[in-house]
């Protein structure tokens, strides 16, 4: 008897007759295939004798209907696809941990926060939310946050995205707003991008979007890479004590490496250069063992709180400023494992916001209430079977029981008569199967006190809603001058791909409630004259501003996680080169040879291969760099536009140049590169490291 749990290999595939939840390993007849690949076979476990020719009447006849080999390899090729997501169709996973760094039993009787140390398997899928599957990773778009942490109490799905706020405040408008940012239904296209008639349309007619607007088409929009992201929650959830007692929360993942992001120009030659840039960054970052991680952050708060505030916590378009409420560290997710498989395991992988856990509940946002129904309905219509909980990826790590059987896809073998609840078989000697447990089970918050009477039937947004302008103001005040700009001229950008002219004007009327300056700018690059201030539901108040919300007020200057561009060409001094590669390894950076040739090339002291070859390899691909040229190359180099072009960029988006003597006689001039403290000699490159000089950046582009 040959066991399949036990079977060795060096090849593996899905055994598609076997139970859910385990990949078998490869199975030759005697479990031994040590001096060879395994045996070829069809999904039924039959050998293979020849794959390379399918069977035929006569040597040049038609095939035959009997070649059930060839028939099965075609009929599995032609069902591969499964539907792309409605949304976050392009995404990228890993596999991690999470581990608790502060217990709170104070808060939530979940007992995964119990106690400091425990841990817990965690899935987590980034995306972009507009573009299809085959979309580039690097449009302006929200970025996906989904962190399905595998619990002992069932699985935790955190679905969120990198901003903490959405665009609008109930979920019956989401089939329209998704209508709107996807490709125009008549004509296909643009794909991924929200630079387009109906977006906009949708925008100028719905206030309510005006604050996400802000953080989208601010840099957060533009992020450098998945790990240099935050995640949000977004909803107010609620806590849940042992002793009953509840209180709101906002959950907050906040990236180690910090948070950085690209400029509006990198981030379209990075979709040219590198359409796959964030997901081979993540894959390579955990291949080499540089694990990304994220603290998970709470903003604990009670309803007496909630009450006293401008806005409405049940408000999705609203956060909470980190000032007022600061975010508290409870643990720590790290992640450590690429998938095996990107469609068994990223693209089958189905996260519900209604899983979560006793200690953990939800709140009455309307857009959340709205997602606690779509999710599971949409994992049937991509999945095909109510049994998509069985597939490896989705199913709990904890024992499940329930009474649920049967449905397409059933790969679970369960036993007994016991398939309804209560019975009696137990006393007959029977196994009678599991019975809900109330002490442990999940039970929902008894929401006394809160403002709200359900005893009326409404089809209403609460006046807590009403204000749409105030935290948005809050945000666009709450950057640097220089990230003002990029929002105003993201803004510019979107609206000039606007065909209809009475858009980008209702649009800049509602910017004037944001801020008068913001909707000049925006009216003035567009060339149309400064509308009438819309009216706003309720008028905005000033709430100061709040530091948290700025990218570069935070940023780290660091070489962790960063990856440095080295420019060398034959001739060059492998030791000054393979010192600073040891250097930038040992700040925590990463390091990418690029030479106009790949080589071996020649070089002072040995031989060079170049990861890269310099047509193939913009400076948009890397956080800073350094040349290191002997002055003839350098001289050569300066009559070569791409060479030319790798400096004016890194100039161009405020990067540190390491620059050599040759390198800035020759080459720095030619891009029009006047000396300042980003541009370094090599020998001084790690004092600098990888920070953007955005001081540079008026000298560049004019922000006005
Ligand atoms: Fe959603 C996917 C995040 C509102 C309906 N959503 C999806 C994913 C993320 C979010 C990260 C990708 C999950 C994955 O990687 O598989 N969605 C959000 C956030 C929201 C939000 C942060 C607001 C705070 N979503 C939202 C609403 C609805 C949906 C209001 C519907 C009423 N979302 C879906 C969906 C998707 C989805 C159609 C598509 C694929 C999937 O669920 O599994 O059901």
């Amino acid at each position: 008897m040959r066991d399949h749990q036990q079977g060795q290999g060096s090849a593996a595939f899905t055994d598609n007759t076997g139970n859910a939840g385990e990949l078998h390993q490869d199975i030759a007849a005697d479990g031994d295939h040590s001096d060879g690949p395994a045996h070829l076979t069809d999904n039924h476990g039959h050998r293979i004798a020849d794959n390379q020719n399918s069977l035929r009447a006569g040597t040049r006849g038609p095939t035959l209907l009997e070649d059930f080999v060839l028939r099965e390899k075609i009929f599995h090729f032609d069902h591969e696809r499964i539907p792309e997501r409605i949304v976050h169709a392009r995404g990228s996973g890993a596999h991690g941990t999470f581990e608790v760094t502060r217990a709170i039993p104070e808060w939530t009787r979940a007992g995964l926060f119990q106690e400091v140390g425990t841990t817990c398997p965690v899935f987590v899928r980034f995306s972009t939310v507009a573009g299809g599957a085959g979309s580039v990773d690097t449009p302006r778009d929200v970025r996906g946050f989904a962190v399905k942490l595998y619990t002992q109490e069932g699985n935790w799905d955190l679905v969120g995205n990198n901003i903490p706020v959405f665009f609008i405040q109930d979920a019956i408008k989401f089939p329209d707003l998704v209508h709107s940012v996807k490709m125009e239904a008549d004509r296909g296209y643009p794909q991924a991008a929200s630079a387009h008639d109906t977006f906009w349309d949708f925008v100028s007619l719905m206030p309510e979007t005006m604050h996400m607007v802000m953080w989208a088409m601010s840099d957060r929009g533009i992020p450098r890479s998945l790990r240099m992201i935050e995640g949000f929650g977004v909803h107010t959830f609620r806590f849940i004590n042992a002793e009953g007692e509840g209180r709101f929360v906002k959950f907050h993942w906040k990236p180690v490496l910090g948070l950085q992001s690209t400029t509006w120009d990198e981030a379209v030659k990075i979709a040219g250069a590198d359409p796959d840039f964030h997901r081979r960054d993540l894959w390579e970052a955990i291949d080499a063992g540089d694990f990304p991680q994220w603290d998970l952050g709470v903003q604990i708060f009670d309803e007496a709180w909630a009450a006293k505030q401008p806005y409405d916590v049940l408000d999705a378009t609203k956060l909470i400023p980190e000032e007022e409420i600061p975010v508290e560290v409870i643990g720590r997710m790290t992640l450590n494992r690429n998938v095996d498989n990107f469609f068994a395991e990223t693209e089958q992988v189905a996260f519900l916001p209604t899983n979560i856990l006793p200690g953990i509940d939800f709140s009455n946002d309307p857009l959340l209430q709205g997602r606690l129904f779509s999710y599971l309905d949409t994992q049937k219509s991509r999945l095909g079977t109510t049994n998509f909980h069985q597939i490896p990826i989705n199913a709990p790590k904890c024992p499940f029981h329930n009474m649920q059987r049967d449905g397409m896809m059933q790969t679970l073998v369960p036993k007994g008569r016991a398939n309804y609840e209560p019975n009696t078989l137990a006393q007959a000697g029977e196994d009678g199967g599991p019975r809900a447990c109330p002490e442990t089970g999940f039970s929902s918050f008894r929401e006394n006190g809160e403002r709200n009477d359900p005893t009326e039937k409404l089809r209403v947004r609460p006046e807590t809603f009403a204000d749409h302008y105030s935290q948005a103001r809050m945000f666009y005040l709450s950057q640097t001058e220089n990230e003002q700009a990029h929002i105003a001229s993201a803004i510019v950008f979107e609206l000039s791909k606007v065909s209809i002219p009475h858009i980008p004007t209702a649009v800049i009327a509602r910017l004037r409630n944001i801020d008068e300056d913001l909707a000049k700018r925006v009216a003035e690059g567009l060339g149309i004259d400064l509308p009438k201030k819309a009216k706003a539901a309720k008028e905005p108040v000033d709430l100061g501003t709040s530091d948290a919300l700025s990218i570069q007020k935070n940023a780290k200057a660091t070489l962790e996680g960063r990856k440095v561009g080295i420019l060398f060409d034959e001739g060059s001094n492998k030791e000054t080169i393979d010192t600073l590669v040891a250097d930038i390894e040992k700040a925590g950076g990463t390091s990418f040879l690029v030479a106009p040739k790949i080589g071996p090339l020649k070089v002072k002291g040995g031989t060079l291969k170049a990861d890269g070859q310099l047509a193939g390899t913009p400076s948009v691909m890397f956080d800073a760099v350094v040349a290191i040229l002997m002055p003839e190359r350098a001289e050569k180099l300066a009559q070569d536009v791409g060479a030319v072009a790798w400096f004016a960029d890194a100039w161009f988006h405020c990067k540190t140049i390491g620059a050599c003597g040759g390198t800035r006689k020759h080459l720095l001039p030619k891009a029009n590169i006047e000396p300042d403290d980003g541009i370094v000699d090599p020998e001084d490159f790690m004092k600098t490291g990888a920070i953007r000089h955005w001081h540079r950046e008026p000298k560049v582009r004019d922000l006005a």
